[in-house]
């Protein structure tokens, strides 16, 4: 290796700076914003509807048909506003929940609770006159068992996704209380239904790749964070409840629940045992969807992991780019809304060995309510439409109708990353200045999630790989990078710091992607001659998440004594103490928020602070300085893979006090010394996405 004149290792493990080629290479313009690429714009609603969009879809007239949860299908004509404002007209009302819409052969179909149904239009007056059931199902009544869908197979045929129950008694645990919940159907026309796939939990997002049917599932009981995921028939995708109906002529699957327990525990709680003590419970082995699936074949894997809490939090639709480049430079790629976080994930899928695979990217976030649903524009444009009633999101909104357009400007991002025989290639939207491309700082961490009937999972196994060299390509539009051992299943996190596009000098507009590595191809690894100059091994650093970092504000308020970082959980009762002069609770409610605004406290008190969370999502609680929620809920957003790993608790010195990440139906109680400076502190949930309305003020008196 060290013969040879080309070849530079990188660092061994850490993540590789640049502070030198920042410094030396000042950029020259402001950073570059999203919205100079693409630009949110609001479709406007008429006043009084109450446009909780269920569906989408555009008609080839241009029409845009919009279903509600409230039952409703409202057409709009000139949706983008081209000419003169958006008119809607009602074209049908009366149905119960409408989670999806499609069009097909001249009618609308809707999914709605318990059906199936086709509208159509046969006078031509622009209003549905003929409402047709095209298949049914049983429901139990259970207000979680959303139908979803359809969305049309090349042949016609219609893919619906059926929500799973929860059981309350359980903490929110899924289950399957008639048939089908929990499963995809294939739906024909004439009425015959084919169960397609089974092992769905909260299957919100369908969408056709390449004539592929793809699914989305939510973060929950057996699923570990959001995904994307190819469903073939006969596939099952993890969570056991909907195994109840394989029995049931016509399953395309044989297996039961009892299968996968004997992989993994299922842990159903025992007497008097609590939520926390089970997700607690630190025996248990690491079990991987992976691992299931090497014992059960039927099992599918995710062709892309969205990781939670970084790329969203409730996975949605799904839909491949096909606008020819009306939409920018991602052509055939796939966007996938989240409707908790109100944003858009973009995904560059590839097949290896017949196998889906891809790279996620954040997109673009900051919509006016929960994205749910996505329809191309005849312009390319992007319709999103949004809803957020009882189920709560980062846009504050009740509904929303936007569109997202595209200014033409070819924004400066990682275009691709295709696995390789040896790690990774990384294709960019745009040539990179060569210079930058060598001193710039990669890294790549590998992880995972466990499978198991906890509510999600926490990061596990993760790792930090070490990369060997860089490639540029001729045309210095893809650098690929050599990883000693690039971990098959894993999720590999890729981030690139101070790489810049050739001319402009512009920094990436996002730096991380998350490649999911489903299966490695062979071919021929990059001999080491050919690799780039890179910095050297020494020039690392490992320090920047680590740091303490402390805001003006807290710096100048001496009298706030900042706390330890390790003396800022403290969930047993601290040595010396003989008691607790307060005790505070605190619960949360649906909509992401706490049951109280105000809490009080004496000055230098002991505290013990009650938090229970009843709500259906994870959240937490940080007390910190006067002011400080919202840097804290931004820090909180910038953490990357750290956030998951550390409860979404940023190092700052704003930080006071504050809980671990507690899940659905658990509770914690920390202990903190209250501020001997009185105050108005704050304290905040910094889940992603949660601290613009969860939060509240600490009194110190
Ligand atoms: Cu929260």
């Amino acid at each position: 290796m060290a013969a040879l004149n080309r070849a530079v290792t990188l660092a061994a493990s850490a993540l590789v700076l640049i502070t030198s080629a920042a410094g030396a290479q000042p950029s020259a313009q402001p950073d570059p914003r999203v919205e100079d690429y693409y630009r949110i714009i609001d479709i406007p609603t008429p006043e009084g509807v109450e446009l909780e969009v269920g569906g989408l879809a555009v008609l080839p007239s241009g029409q845009l048909a919009v279903s509600t949860r409230y039952g409703e299908v409202w057409m709009i004509d000139n949706p983008s506003g081209e000419r003169g404002a958006p008119y809607y007209r009602l074209f049908a009302n009366g149905l119960h929940e409408s989670l999806g819409l499609a069009w097909k052969d001249g009618a609308l179909y809707s999914a709605q609770r318990g059906e199936l149904t086709r509208l159509e239009d046969r006078d031509g007056d622009g209003v549905a006159d003929r409402y047709e059931t095209v298949y049914d199902w049983p429901l139990s009544g259970h207000y979680h068992e959303y139908s979803f869908g359809p969305k049309v197979a090349p042949d016609g045929d219609l893919f619906v996704t059926t929500n799973v129950a929860f059981s309350d008694s359980a903490w929110w645990r899924a289950e399957s209380r008639v048939p089908w919940r929990g499963w995809t159907l294939r739906i024909n026309d004439d009425g015959t239904v084919t169960p397609w796939a089974a092992g769905m939990r909260s299957p919100a997002g369908l969408g056709m790749v390449d004539g592929d049917f793809f699914y989305s599932d939510n973060q929950g009981d057996w699923v570990g964070s959001g995904f994307i995921k190819h469903l073939e028939k006969g596939d099952f995708s993890g969570h056991p409840a909907s195994l109840a109906w394989t029995g049931e002529p016509g399953s395309p699957l044989d297996m039961t629940a009892d299968d996968l327990y004997d992989i993994v525990d299922p842990r159903f709680p025992a007497e008097g045992e609590t939520p926390q003590m089970l997700a607690n419970r630190e025996d248990e082995p690491l079990v991987t969807l992976a691992d299931v699936a090497a014992k059960l074949p039927a099992t599918k894997l995710p062709a892309a992991w969205l990781p939670h809490g970084i790329l969203g939090v409730s996975t949605s639709e799904i839909i491949q780019d096909d606008t020819g480049g009306g939409f920018g430079p991602f052509t055939g790629q796939v966007f996938v809304g989240d409707q908790g976080r109100s944003s858009i994930t973009r995904v560059f899928l590839e097949k290896v060995n017949g196998v889906y695979q891809g790279a996620a990217f954040p997109f673009i976030e900051g919509f006016d309510s929960g994205v749910l649903r996505l329809a191309w524009g005849p312009g390319g444009d992007l319709y999103v439409g949004q809803t957020s009633r009882g189920w709560g999101s980062t846009g504050p909104e009740p509904f929303g109708l936007q569109r997202v357009v595209w200014t033409g400007e070819t924004p400066f991002e990682m275009k691709a990353v295709r696995a390789m025989p040896d790690g990774f290639e990384v294709e960019f939207t745009r040539p990179v200045d060569p210079e930058s491309a060598r001193e710039a700082g990669y890294s790549v961490t590998s992880f995972t999630y466990k499978h198991h009937p906890v509510y999600g999972s926490p990061v596990v196994d993760d790792r930090q790989e070490t990369i060997r060299g860089a490639v540029l390509s001729d045309d210095d539009t893809r650098v690929r990078l050599v990883v000693d051992a690039p971990r098959r299943y894993y999720v590999h996190e890729l981030k690139i710091d101070g790489i810049r596009a050739a001319g402009s000098g512009e920094p990436l507009l996002h730096d991380a992607a998350y490649v999911t590595l489903n299966e490695i191809p062979a071919g021929r690894p990059v001999p080491e001659n050919d690799w780039m100059e890179v910095r050297g091994a020494g020039d690392t650093a490992t320090a920047t998440t680590a740091a303490d970092t402390v805001s003006p504000d807290a710096q100048n308020a001496a009298s706030t004594a900042t706390v330890p970082a390790d003396e800022r959980r403290m969930t047993t009762l601290p040595g010396g103490w003989d008691g607790v002069d307060a005790t505070l609770s605190l619960g949360t409610v649906p909509g992401m928020q706490f049951d109280k605004t105000e809490l009080r406290v004496a000055a230098g008190s002991r505290v013990a602070l009650e938090f229970n969370n009843n709500d259906d999502m994870m959240h937490n609680v940080l007390v910190v300085a006067p002011g400080a929620a919202d840097r804290v809920g931004q820090a909180a957003l910038q953490m990357g893979l750290e956030g998951p790993k550390n409860d979404y608790v940023p190092a700052s010195a704003d930080v006071l006090a504050h809980t671990a990440l507690v899940g659905p139906g658990a509770a914690e109680t920390i202990y903190f010394t209250a501020p001997e400076t009185p105050g108005r502190y704050e304290f905040v949930c910094t889940f992603p996405g949660h601290y613009l309305t969860m939060r509240g003020v600490l009194v110190v008196e």
